[in-house]
């Protein structure tokens, strides 16, 4: 079983700017210690990141035919990208949203996520636990489900 796991615009800077919002760990530690988790429950971990809208969204497309679920940082497009938010409706995967800091305690324009709603739940606000965090989520919503199928 396959989980896809994106990341959106700039992210790619993590542990090299702004440690004092983003922190010191790098976006490949995130990646390894997601991998390894996901490793140890029987899973695999697809790891995309993009600064353009469109290679996310054809990424979502493309986990239709080979992924159980998604995790999802689509960073500053939470805030704007319907593209993004009509690509995991259509897929049709459950999709765990995941932020680094809470972004109600950060600028107005950051409060609402236009991709929320198309998810399961969102976490935030826990740094690159809440990956960990967000990974777990994934897998027990996909467990329960496959118990109620
Ligand atoms: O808190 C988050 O995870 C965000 O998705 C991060 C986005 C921001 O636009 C969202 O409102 C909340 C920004 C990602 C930028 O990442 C950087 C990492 C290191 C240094 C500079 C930028």
């Amino acid at each position: 079983m396959t989980i896809l796991l994106l990341n959106g615009p700039n992210l790619a800077l993590l542990g090299t700017r702004e440690p004092g919002i983003y922190g010191r760990e790098t976006l490949d530690g995130i990646v390894a210690a997601v991998t390894a988790r996901a490793a140890a429950a029987g899973m695999v971990v697809r790891a995309f990141q993009s600064d353009i809208e469109g290679e996310l969204v054809r990424e979502i497309g493309a986990a239709r035919a080979t992924c159980a679920g998604i995790i999802i940082n689509p960073a500053a497009y939470t805030h704007t990208s319907v593209a993004l938010r009509d690509a995991i409706s259509a897929a049709g995967l459950p999709c765990v949203e995941v932020h680094f800091t809470n972004t109600h305690r950060r600028e107005p324009f950051r409060h609402e996520s236009v991709t929320v709603p198309v998810c399961v739940g969102q976490i935030m606000g826990f740094g690159g636990y809440g990956y960990l965090l967000a990974l777990d989520a994934l897998i027990h919503h996909l467990q329960q489900n496959k118990e109620r199928a």
